[in-house]
């Protein structure tokens, strides 16, 4: 029977200059898992641990070691030995050893590392690529590979970025490509003339932790997408037909005493007045998805929200949600969204996320599956994760390496499944 032989955890760099977590696999026939974590910057308060140091000394507090250590010390000999095949066993191990409801003992950054590069590993041994393991492994039901299309950022603010706007991100989901790759080039090149615009209107284009741009100097929150769809139109693009919309303002970012506060509009909004500012985005512009656009613990709007726009454009909950099986069930119940979010780290195991993921669609819900805006890795198993899943979209920034390694994994996978 093949084992694990050997895990090995290390602190390695994230986007975001300071640290994240590496794991590398070794099973008894020489096959080897490599994975890394990201951490996000808006991070919902809801989500799995990460843990960092917390010593000043080192990264400003922001080292890793500690997980290390926890992968090293305390994992590794519990899961040395096992079937590596058996991942939801693995992952159980893991979270039954961490006992907490959030994974702050071991850290959901170190389990999540293990739970990847052990099924990376197991895949290497199995001759298969990641995401035909993902769906073996789980028995995934689905017949072909549908493959997700980009959902790119090319706009941001929020804690993405310093001066721009109070919102997160705006993005474009080029739908109208026939294949990923020409989705992908549509999506890089309405990037690029965006640029073209920004500098005409002599605003900076320098790009944010995500590898959009992040002017200063934009007159409120709606200005972006006045610019959004001049680049479409530049590029020589439809918007509403070749590309959509998609917005993630991530408002539990700007929930201050039950009021949301948009600086930038000089207005301090209730949760009845956020919904109504974004039905005039829903009727002005051809959005596609809106992702948080109420606070995270702002439960008795959502279905509001949800009944009134929920028709037109996909609500998406990240932060509400944070890619948890028990918030997901809460938020099915209460009807409170049509769409999820789905980032590994939040939740810190590849079995919660793949049971997450498989919730949703059983009730009709889109899935999206996300970078990080922290600190991201340039691994790319969120892409492998997506087409097992058959996800609509995987929303990932359009520059910068660790993004654009997400892109060229998922064209790559497109030839070998097409
Ligand atoms: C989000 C994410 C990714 P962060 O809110 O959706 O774009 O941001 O990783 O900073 O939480
Ligand atoms: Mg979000």
């Amino acid at each position: 029977m093949i084992k694990i032989k050997s895990i090995k955890g290390r602190e390695i760099l994230s986007s975001g200059a300071t640290p994240s977590l590496e794991v590398k696999v070794v099973l008894s026939d020489a096959s080897i898992g490599v994975a890394s974590v990201p951490f996000g910057a808006s991070a919902g308060i809801h989500e799995a641990t990460v843990l960092f140091d917390g010593d000043k000394k080192r990264y400003g507090g922001k080292g890793m070691l500690k997980a290390v250590n926890n992968i090293n010390k305390k994992i590794a000999p519990k899961l040395i030995g096992q079937n590596p095949f058996l991942q939801k066993k693995i992952d159980q191990i893991m979270i039954y050893l961490d006992g907490t409801p959030n994974k702050s003992k071991l850290g959901g950054n170190a389990i999540l590392g293990v739970s990847l590069a052990v099924a990376k590993a197991s895949a290497q041994s199995k001759k298969v690529p990641f995401y035909k393991y993902i769906r073996q492994t789980y028995r995934l039901k689905y017949k072909n590979y549908k493959l997700p299309k980009p959902m790119i950022v090319v706009i941001e603010g929020g804690k993405h970025a310093v001066n721009s706007t109070d919102l997160q991100e705006y993005m474009i989901t080029p739908v109208g490509g026939k294949n990923i790759k020409e989705s992908v080039r549509i999506g890089a090149e309405v990037y690029l003339n965006l640029k073209k615009v920004l500098h005409q209107k002599n605003l900076n284009a320098n790009v944010g932790n995500e590898g959009a741009y992040a002017p200063a100097g934009l007159k409120n929150n709606e200005s972006p997408w006045l610019l959004i769809m001049q680049a479409i139109k530049k590029a020589g693009y439809k918007a509403g037909k070749d590309v959509m919309l998609s917005a993630d303002p991530a408002v539990s970012e700007i929930f201050e005493n039950g009021k949301y506060n948009m600086k930038k509009d000089k207005k301090k909004l209730s949760s009845r007045q956020m919904i109504d500012y974004f039905k005039t985005w829903v009727n002005k512009y051809p959005l596609i998805t809106l992702e948080d656009p109420l606070a995270e613990d702002d439960w008795d709007w959502w279905p509001v929200i949800t009944k009134e726009l929920g028709k037109k454009v996909r609500i998406v909950g990240d932060d509400l949600t944070v890619t948890n099986p028990e918030r997901l069930k809460k938020a099915i119940d209460l009807k409170a969204i049509n769409a999820i979010l789905i980032k590994l780290n939040q939740i810190g195991s590849l079995s919660e996320t793949v049971q997450t993921i498989e919730m949703a669609h059983k009730v009709g819900f889109w899935s999206i599956v996300s970078h990080r805006g922290g600190g991201e890795t340039n691994d790319t198993s969120m892409i492998d994760l997506a087409v097992a899943t058959n996800s609509e979209f995987v929303k990932v920034g359009i520059s910068r390496g660790e993004r654009v390694s997400k892109y060229n994994r998922l064209m790559e996978i497109e030839d070998e499944v097409r």
